[in-house]
């Protein structure tokens, strides 16, 4: 397997891969857009990397994006996790909430080394968390401003 599948695999999308590959320098070309600075929010560009951890947590268990940021999650354990923002699926109200007009969002089971991103368009404060760890507390928040 090369390294555009493996990367594919670890979530990262085209434009991404071309980064890390380092064929940005065809962008003087035209063929490509450049790649952003790391650490620029940029629209439609991951912002933050959350991961779950082995005691049933996310980290960082909160982050904050710009508007239009994307955050991805990475399950770096053995244990199958969700990320889920939807009140539906919630056994607790308090461990869920979304701002008025986001539409609700969840990973489904995410086994080990799976990768989840959402981009959050609507402004606000998000509480989430994994279905199977709800009552274990295992909760995030991401802020979008
Ligand atoms: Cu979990």
């Amino acid at each position: 397997m090369g390294a555009w599948e493996r990367a594919r695999g670890a979530g990262y999308g085209r434009r991404e891969i071309l980064c890390m590959l380092g064929l940005a320098s065809l962008s003087a070309t035209g063929l490509l857009g450049a790649c952003a600075p790391a650490g620029m929010p940029v629209a439609g560009v991951v912002a933050v990397e959350v991961t779950m951890t082995d005691d049933l947590k996310y980290a960082p268990a909160e982050v904050t994006v710009p508007v239009g940021g994307m955050v991805r999650w990475r399950n770096t354990t053995p244990i199958v996790h969700t990320v889920t923002g939807d009140p539906a699926k919630a056994v607790n109200p308090a461990n869920v909430k979304l701002p008025p007009g986001a539409q609700p969002f969840d990973s489904g089971e995410m086994p080990a080394n799976a990768v989840f991103s959402h981009t959050f368009t609507v402004p606000g404060e998000y509480v989430y968390f994994c279905i199977p760890h709800e009552a274990a507390g295992m909760v995030g928040k991401v802020t979008v401003r």
